[in-house]
């Protein structure tokens, strides 16, 4: 009798766990046959993987760290050969990458199962964005309206609509204490723009949920914008059929239709062109034109309204992976205004944020110039330093450096949010500094 009870709760928790943590349609058969490979030697690597990528023949994982790549089936050999000829060594680190995943999904849900507290999420109560699993999109949704009842000075608009028709949502947490009419110093928050990050989505929802409920100096007084998950097409992309993916899913009908999506972070106006790719079947794609994308549209219309009405001090645009804080330029290698403002603020930022000890235990951000490993134009970070004048401006690299990548487990959200909240208490007062 006893066991049959067990049976029967291990059954219902199952269903329970199934339908709770929402698994991809397809197993991610798109990415059978698709390999891993590590490569040596940094800066030749990152030179001929760039141009590679370009060409739509691999895809370089973690930018900025860039010794890993994704290998096409298609383009296995000619990329060994391009290696071979520029005396690259690779090593083969993932043979097949839907496998990969398959196996990785199961040990998560093992995960699942043996952790006591079970996390929920209802279209009606989803009160704080989840820590066990990644949320879908619309869970996300509900979080944020949640997020607005709960809180007087939270705003939630929509600011525009995706080639899928889904909300692009723009937080706005109010000051608890405005003063007259003067103009009020503003912070950026920028989450998801590249859809396999998932990792920016569920940060950046945690620092929300800090933000609102803060009482302190720190947010009194300020106006904090935040477009948390930029890029929802591509995000749900990701978790049901294809975990690599990183652009939208826009259909340009006057291109080739077998290669949707652009790289949004290569779309802005801020030295266009410069590292990007042309070819739409890249991963580096940057659309027919800056600003071709809904989505980035949306964002620069805000961000200039913002500009326009508030003292615009800081912009950060959340992405793993690497653990680095990047400054401006990223598409240049010259100097950018107040060059050594952002160096050492964000050297404070990621003193705050880092967690010293070995592996799982430790996290060290690093603070460098973005253009410092390879060039790559059109994103969020120089068009707000070079279109809006904004002081403070990053990209920031969550964890972790690469032995997990854009799949780093979900047991990580907790330690990766609370990191970058004790890093951002200590970057938005010094982004205020006249
Ligand atoms: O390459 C990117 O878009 C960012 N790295 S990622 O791996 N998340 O894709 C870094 C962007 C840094 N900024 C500029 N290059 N402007
Ligand atoms: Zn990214």
């Amino acid at each position: 009798m006893a066991v049959s009870w067990v049976i029967l709760v291990i059954l219902v928790l199952n269903v329970v766990l199934v339908t709770s943590s929402p698994t991809p349609v397809n197993n991610y058969q798109v990415l059978a046959g698709h390999q891993v490979w590590r490569t040596e030697g940094e800066r030749e690597a990152a030179a001929v993987m760039g141009r590679l990528e370009r060409e739509g023949l691999v895809d370089v994982l973690g930018h900025g760290t860039v010794s890993a790549v994704r290998v096409f089936p298609e383009s296995k050999d000619v990329v060994s050969a391009s290696l071979r000829r520029e005396g690259i060594k690779y090593q083969v680190v993932i043979p097949d990458l839907r496998s990969h995943f398959a196996e990785e999904r199961r040990r998560v849900k093992k995960e699942l199962l043996s952790s006591r507290q079970m996390e929920t999420c209802l279209e009606s109560d989803c009160p704080k964005p989840l820590t066990q699993r990644y949320m879908t999109f619309p869970e996300m949704e509900w979080y944020l309206h949640d997020l607005k009842a709960r809180y007087s000075r939270v705003e939630l608009k929509s600011i525009g609509k995706t080639f899928e028709n889904r909300d692009i949502w723009m937080v706005h947490i109010k000051p608890t204490a405005a003063r007259g009419t003067i103009k009020r110093d503003a912070i950026w928050i920028e989450g998801g723009i590249h859809a396999r990050e998932w990792i920016s989505e569920a940060v950046t929802l945690q620092l929300l949920d800090r933000l609102a409920a803060d009482n302190t100096s720190l947010t009194r007084n300020i106006d904090i914008y935040s477009v948390p998950i930029v890029n929802p097409d591509g995000y749900e992309y990701s978790r049901t059929t294809n975990r690599m993916w990183r652009k939208n899913r826009s259909i340009d009908p006057s291109v080739r239709q077998d290669c949707p999506g652009v790289d949004l972070n290569r779309n802005w106006d801020e030295g266009y062109g410069v590292g990007a790719s042309t070819n739409p079947c890249s991963d580096t794609y940057q659309g027919r034109n800056p600003f071709s994308e809904l989505e980035t549209r949306a964002l620069k219309k805000e961000m200039e309204r913002v500009s326009s009405t508030n003292n615009f001090r800081l912009v950060m645009a959340v992405h793993s992976y690497g653990q680095k804080l990047y400054y401006p330029w990223g598409y240049t290698r010259e100097k950018a205004p107040y060059t050594a403002e952002m160096k050492s603020a964000g050297e404070a930022f990621a003193q705050a944020a880092s967690v010293r000890g070995r592996g799982r235990r430790g996290t060290q951000y690093e603070v460098t110039s973005s253009s410092d490993l390879y060039l790559a134009s059109g994103a969020t970070d120089d068009w707000s330093k070079g279109a809006l004048n904004v002081k403070y401006v990053y990209t920031l690299e969550l964890p972790d450096e690469g032995f997990h990548g854009f799949a780093l487990p979900p047991s990580h959200i907790k330690s990766a949010s609370r990191d970058v909240w004790r890093g951002l208490k200590k970057l938005i007062p010094l982004a205020r500094e006249k």
